[in-house]
């Protein structure tokens, strides 16, 4: 079996994290090395290791947690944030499970 990610080990809470959210589709946390005063991490519960993953069954946990990023954030008090997905090795992409930043000052 393919070894787990660090997403998914917060997921199944074998590891801690700091948790703001968490529904049937989705966990948010907080990032360990934030870049900006509120830096949340949007991570799909269903293992997607890339936006090249990406299936049409996929457009509903897509759309939910894009509607969920400007709640998070008014939850945070920001009246303005920056959001970012790392894909692949070459884009960035550090942990292998797809994951939206979301960063407010
Ligand atoms: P990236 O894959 O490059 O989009 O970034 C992964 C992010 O995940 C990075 O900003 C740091 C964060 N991160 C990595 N490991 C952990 C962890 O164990 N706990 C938390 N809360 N965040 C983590």
């Amino acid at each position: 079996m393919e070894e787990k990610t660090v997403f998914e080990k917060i997921i199944d809470r074998e590891i801690p994290a700091d948790i703001v959210y968490e529904d049937d589709k989705c966990i948010v946390i907080k990032d360990i090395n934030p870049k900006a005063r509120v830096h949340l991490l949007v991570i799909p519960k269903k293992k997607i290791p890339t936006l090249f993953d990406l299936t049409p069954e996929d457009k509903d946990l897509m759309g939910h947690m894009m509607l969920l990023l400007p709640q998070l954030a008014q939850a945070h008090n920001l009246d303005g944030f920056k959001t970012l997905i790392n894909t692949g090795k070459s884009g960035g992409q550090e942990v292998f499970h797809l994951h939206i930043h979301l960063m407010g000052n």
